[in-house]
């Protein structure tokens, strides 16, 4: 169904915007995207403007990450694009449906040497599923459409899109199309079957399971597989919290036995990266299920490799009819060494330490968050051992920054958390050399009415560079920050309240202080800067 529609290009977008469920925009002024403003102005459509376009990037990633629909960041032509071009790179390694639009000098006297031009495509383009540049205003919606489109489509990722001035600013009549369906893609049978048995006939299988199961609202269909052919499950990033951590088949700490001891390991979600050891988990089988035949490996051959909607696969596995290998006595190995992780951890976390060692902040924190509380991480070391010590209860309730690993990701996932959900719990974990990056932002989150809570490692250093280069070198350059600085006067400047935390002790009413607030807080805990723990790579 098509309608048409009247406006300046500004007002075409936002139509073409709203049809396909944008629900607000992130971004910085600037005179190139004025008419962007004026629609949403006009209209009553949310505006939420900051201090650094890398977080209005950063925010409409949260929105697409947590809710699973196209979040929306503006940016100003030149420096506003290049600004955003780390949110842009995370997004398309988070494959986050994030839609950039950016102003654009005049096209008309194109080389003349107009304020801020330059040509965004070719930065852009190695990192968006689609970037074009609009040269006709009456083309505006269709050129939203088939972004959006391109988005949301697996395997997902963000499109840019820019508009020259006069492109934006003048009046068309167009036309607006209903947004097409995203049909699922139907795997190939002979390769989910292929999958199905190799599983069912393991001996000690397991299963990891990563964002894109999330993404792909698959959550529901990979606890039926795991259920069905009884396999132990782990998670990665927007995976975490796919199973209760109660289940008896959830598991996160003995990820070392499970890939040491395996026969088949399932990766369903996630790239075999870094974070998974490139694939290779010794002698075990490797079945890769991807969204999308872009997805499968190039360095790894798996034994299986099924490509296409990620439902239709894990219920397939679900309602594989042959028979299947007893698993009970792996599960109870791998029980047996999750519980004695847990209890090493419960150890750790309540330690009385002087200074307070990281773990004891997570076992604080676990008192405090509720069950869909968001957490989210930006920093080094302080951040893997969240990703060791916190267990997400719920799928989409975990923000890390993924396998690009940008820092500075804290007050625009906070911004876009805060907007998704305004009554959870937001809590953001950083390091205080990640807090560097984006702490200017809190003035955003007040101004704006969006409370949340910042709870600070601050070790004085950047840990996790200072700690291998010492390792390496055994010495170490540009790794050292201010010991003890006041991050949390830095949030009370900007309008929002804070405190500085020396003792164990005191960490509990400190976070039940932050989480009462009701404006941005920050918790800055001074933590031991040795390097007292092993590394997790859990962090993505
Ligand atoms: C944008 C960016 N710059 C630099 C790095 C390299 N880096 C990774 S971890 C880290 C240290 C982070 O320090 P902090 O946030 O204080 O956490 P800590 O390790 O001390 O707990 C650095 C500099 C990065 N990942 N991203
Ligand atoms: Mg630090």
């Amino acid at each position: 169904m098509t309608e048409r529609i009247e406006g300046h290009g500004g007002e075409l977008a936002l139509a073409a915007l709203r049809a396909y469920g944008v629900r607000e925009m992130f971004t910085l002024s600037g005179g190139h995207v004025f008419p962007l403003y004026d629609a949403a102005h006009k209209t009553g459509f949310p505006i939420y403007d900051v201090r650094h376009e890398q977080s209005a990037v950063f925010a409409a990633e949260a929105v697409a990450k947590l809710q699973r629909r196209p979040g929306l960041a503006v940016l100003t032509a030149g420096p506003g694009v290049t600004n955003g071009i780390s949110g842009l790179t995370s997004a398309f390694f988070n494959a986050s449906p994030v839609l950039v639009l950016g102003g654009r000098a005049p096209a008309f006297r194109w080389g003349s040497g107009s304020l801020q031009e330059m040509d965004h495509l070719p930065l852009v383009a190695p990192v968006t599923k689609h970037a074009e540049t609009v040269f006709s205003t009456d083309d505006i919606p269709r050129a939203v459409t088939a972004a959006l489109t391109a988005a949301l489509t697996p395997h997902r990722g963000p499109v840019f899109l820019d508009f020259p001035l006069e492109t934006v600013f003048s009046v068309a009549d167009a036309e607006l199309a209903a947004p097409p369906g995203i049909a699922p893609v139907e795997p190939d049978p002979e390769e989910v079957a292929r999958a199905a048995r190799l599983v069912a006939a393991a001996e000690r299988p397991v299963i990891i399971a990563g964002s894109d199961v999330y993404a792909g609202d698959a959550t529901a269909a990979l606890r039926e597989a795991a259920e069905a052919l009884q396999v132990p499950v782990f998670t990665n990033g927007m995976g975490r919290g796919s199973l209760p951590p109660e289940h008896p088949l959830a598991f996160a700490k003995a990820r070392r036995a499970a890939l040491s001891g395996a026969d088949v390991v399932v990766v369903v979600g996630t790239p075999l990266d870094f974070r998974l050891n490139f694939g290779d988990f010794g002698d075990a089988e490797v079945v890769h299920i991807v969204d999308a035949p872009s997805q499968r490996a190039g360095h790894v051959q798996p034994a299986a490799a099924p490509a296409g909607d990620l439902r239709l696969i894990l219920s397939a596995l679900a309602d594989h009819p042959g028979d299947r290998a007893d698993h009970a006595g792996w599960i109870a190995d791998l029980r047996a060494a999750e519980d004695a992780a847990s209890a090493r951890h419960a150890e750790e976390m309540a330690a009385e330490t002087d200074p307070i060692r990281p773990a004891r902040v997570y076992g604080e924190l676990r008192r405090v968050l509720a069950r869909d509380a968001i957490t989210i991480g930006d920093g080094g070391d302080f951040v893997s051992y969240a990703g060791r010590y916190l267990e997400p209860a719920q799928p989409g309730t975990w923000l890390d920054p993924g396998p690009y690993g940008c820092l500075g990701t804290g007050m625009g996932y906070a911004m876009g958390a805060r907007i998704s959900y305004p009554d959870r719990q937001i809590c953001v974990l950083m390091g205080d050399g990640a807090a560097g990056f984006s702490l200017m932002d809190v003035e955003s989150l007040v101004r704006q009415k969006l409370p949340v809570v910042i709870v600070v490692g601050n070790n004085g250093i950047w840990g996790l560079e200072k700690h291998p280069m010492r390792a390496m070198y055994g010495y170490d350059v540009a790794a050292d920050l201010q010991p003890e600085l006041r991050y949390d006067q830095v949030v009370s400047a900007l309008g929002g309240a804070g405190e500085v935390v020396a003792k164990a002790a005191d960490l509990g009413p400190a976070l039940h202080r932050a989480f009462d607030a009701g404006v941005p807080y920050l918790v800055n805990v001074i933590t031991d800067a040795s390097d007292a723990y092993p590394r997790s790579s859990n962090l993505a």
